[in-house]
């Protein structure tokens, strides 16, 4: 039996692209994971610590066999084997993957709490959160209802959709040839 979760991705230390691509390729890699949706790639002005670099911010979808806290682990793996330094909270980071959501159950432990507290207020996680699941529900409301009259001021799209993870070689392959 898998489940669906969603997690959050984001970075504002230097190649955030590139770790993000390769941070969703190694989950959509393994057996027990796939990546079944991602949302497109955003540029969001820093939330909470507002004096650092600006993020790129998306959000997936994954179906798994593994359980919310081995799926916080492997996150938490995939981080540091993309060198993330855990220097200040809220602070500038190469990459950060969060576990949001896990088939809508609530669970908790002393390392992880789902649905996720914390990210009803923050439009960098619900704008990308949008695209790929608007149903969620977030505090008692869908993603798309907390998202009416919330500050989005800065976030922009930085993909016109959601393969911009793939392998360049992966996306123009999808593109059909040109007719002679
Ligand atoms: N993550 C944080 C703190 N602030 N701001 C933006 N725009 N995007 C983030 O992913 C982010 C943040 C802590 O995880
Ligand atoms: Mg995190
Ligand atoms: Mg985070």
């Amino acid at each position: 039996m898998r489940a669906r979760a969603l997690l959050g991705i984001g970075g504002n230390i230097g190649d955030v692209e590139a770790n993000m691509r390769a941070a969703l390729a190694a989950i959509d890699g393994r057996d027990d994971t796939t990546v079944a949706a991602v949302s497109r790639l955003y540029r969001t002005p820093p939330w909470g610590v507002t004096d650092q670099p600006w993020f790129f911010n998306a959000c997936a979808a994954v179906d798994t066999s593994l359980s919310p806290r081995e799926l916080l682990e492997l996150c938490l793996s995939t981080e540091r084997a993309l060198k993330r330094e855990r220097l200040e909270r809220w602070g500038p980071r190469t990459i950060d993957l969060d576990v949001l959501d896990y088939a809508g159950r609530a669970f908790e432990d002393e390392a992880l709490t789902l649905p996720h507290p914390r990210i009803g207020a923050r439009a960098f996680v619900l704008v990308p959160l949008a695209d790929i699941a608007p149903d969620t529900m977030v505090d008692g409301q869908t993603v798309a209802a907390r998202l009416i009259g919330l500050d989005r001021a800065g976030i922009e799209p930085a993909s016109e959709d959601g393969a911009w993870w793939r392998a360049p070689a992966e996306v123009t392959a999808t593109v059909p040839a040109p007719s002679a």
